[in-house]
């Protein structure tokens, strides 16, 4: 049956999957978020429920202070000989390590470091060899994909780091993977930049150290020369075999805003697209190797879910939630229905930890309504892309009581779009609505709903903001002075999906 692309809507950038058990598992990256590394699980490939985090516990990730986009890049999920394998990088410490664990359902083991640089870390498996590659640089100093074959208990290097392909010339060459159908090595990377000129590309060999022999077609995914087309960025894949024997590509693309509205603030998502085996074993992908909105699936007999409402009840906040680094636990009272924040002196403008709780926007169109009540300082909901770009609509004490007002920050300018005195009583509605283009914020109270202002979309997206996240909605709380209280509830948020090819 037909699917739509995005599988898997917002920021969730850099997925892997793989099989075991009956199941498909999936990790995206998450930066300077925390938990880290998101993990999903399918019958499908194409519905996707997040059963937990590979990165729960703060000695497994170094997130303290790190830039915005630093911390966790992509990662490589894997199931050998009834383990999983998680592995990753940190960027900010410049560190590749991976986790495992026997029960996909429980937490995983302590971090195992490599000694083998670059980004991008993947495993392959072969009769109890474990290969380990990267893009970075071998020993040699060669720069490409690079391989070692380790001890998987230990991590440690059984041999020099070698670099085993350079690709097919374009610039950052990236998201290696490597495997083995019949009796070929398929070693798949991506390249052109996680921008509009992404692509997927690959080649075979007859060992996994090669040599390798590029596909004369490459690349194998591309949507670099369909303009005006919104799903662009297409690149950075695995390379998977449904329940019914197909081979798909699960991989990241954007959503830009527009036919000629070059922005994406949604962050990169994942999308699925067919492969298939021509008589020489070299495999192409559907669509003359681009990824479209609309995609057959042969084995999908039940449909495809989409998320239309979210709210406290129905998310789960160790699921769906996230922090902006390792959070303070003593701040968050996490309840049924309601959510109380206390605000500290780390406002949303630092690289740091602030009070702030996110779910990741998952699409353009949105409606979105949450009642909050302070006691001092500020609370409220933030579009957040990075302490630089984000899109505050809060109530805050003010000398005679309290406003509720939008403010907009975007790079080195921060500006109260709007303000609407409130009384002696903090307690309003905060209401959002979103296209793709444009947010427009308001404030509900007894005295009906007053509009603050709006903020273009585009000010929150990669393209001006840059880095590798999405935008998220934040429940947040600030106060300067003494620790405050800020109480969220009714929180619903609604999403309409539509296909603008
Ligand atoms: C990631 C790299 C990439 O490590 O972007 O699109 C980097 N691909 O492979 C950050 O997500």
């Amino acid at each position: 049956m037909q699917v739509l692309n995005p599988i898997l809507q917002g920021f969730y950038p850099d997925p892997s999957v793989c099989h075991a058990n009956g199941k498909y598992y999936m990790v995206t990256s998450s930066f300077q978020y925390f938990p880290g590394v998101p993990l999903f699980e399918s019958d499908d490939l194409i519905n996707w429920t997040q059963i937990g985090h590979c990165l729960t516990k703060p000695n497994q990730i170094a997130l303290n202070k790190i830039n915005s986009s630093g911390g966790v890049f992509a990662p490589t999920i894997r199931f050998n000989e009834g383990i999983f394998y998680m592995t990753t990088t940190n960027d900010t410490t410049h560190q590749n390590f991976y986790v495992w664990t026997e029960d996909i359902y429980s937490q995983w083991s302590d971090p195992i470091f490599v000694d083998q640089g670059g980004i991008d870390p993947s495993f392959y498996f072969e009769d109890g060899h474990a290969y380990f590659m990267s893009n970075g640089m071998d020993d040699q100093g060669i720069p490409g994909i690079v391989q070692c074959e380790i001890d998987i208990k230990t991590g440690e290097k059984l041999s020099p780091s070698k670099t085993i392909w350079q690709g097919t010339g374009g610039r950052f060459l990236e998201s290696p993977h490597l495997y083995k159908i019949e009796d070929s090595y398929y070693l798949m990377a991506a390249e052109g930049g996680t921008e509009y000129g992404h692509m997927i590309t690959y080649a075979r060999g007859k060992d996994p150290f090669g040599p390798f022999t590029a596909y004369d077609k490459n690349p194998v995914v591309t949507n670099r020369n369909l303009g005006g087309y919104i799903i662009q960025g297409i690149g950075h894949g695995d390379l998977i075999q449904g329940p019914d024997g197909a081979y798909y590509i699960i991989h990241l693309g954007f959503r830009q805003t527009g036919m000629w509205s070059t922005f994406h603030h949604l962050g990169r998502e994942v999308f699925i697209v067919p492969v298939f085996f021509d008589e020489d074993g070299w495999f192409y992908a559907a669509d003359e190797g681009t990824t479209r909105f609309e995609v057959e699936i042969p084995h999908l007999h039940k449909g495809q879910k989409k998320i239309t409402e979210e709210s406290f009840l129905t998310t789960d906040w160790n699921l769906d939630w996230a922090f902006l680094r390792i959070p303070v636990k003593d701040n968050y009272y996490l309840g049924q229905d309601s959510l109380i924040l206390k605000g500290t002196s780390i406002d949303l403008d630092q690289a740091d930890t602030p009070t702030f709780i996110g779910l990741r926007q998952k699409d353009f169109n949105l409606d979105l309504s949450c009642d909050v009540i302070i006691d001092r300082g500020e609370g409220g909901i933030t579009f957040y892309m990075d302490e630089h770009h984000h899109y505050d609509l809060a109530v805050r004490a003010c000398g005679n009581g309290f406003e509720a007002i939008l403010r907009l920050c975007i790079g080195n300018v921060k500006h109260i779009q709007g303000v609407h005195y409130l009384g002696h009583t903090s307690n309003v509605t905060l209401k959002t609505t979103s296209d793709s283009q444009t947010y427009t914020f308001s404030v509900q109270t007894p005295k009906g709903t007053f509009t603050l202002g709006q903020g273009l979309t585009r000010y929150l997206s990669s393209e001006v903001a840059g880095g590798f996240t999405g935008v998220v909605i934040g429940c947040y709380a600030t106060s300067p002075e003494a620790v405050n209280e800020a109480v969220f509830s009714n929180f619903t948020n609604s999403y309409a999906y539509e296909i603008k090819a």
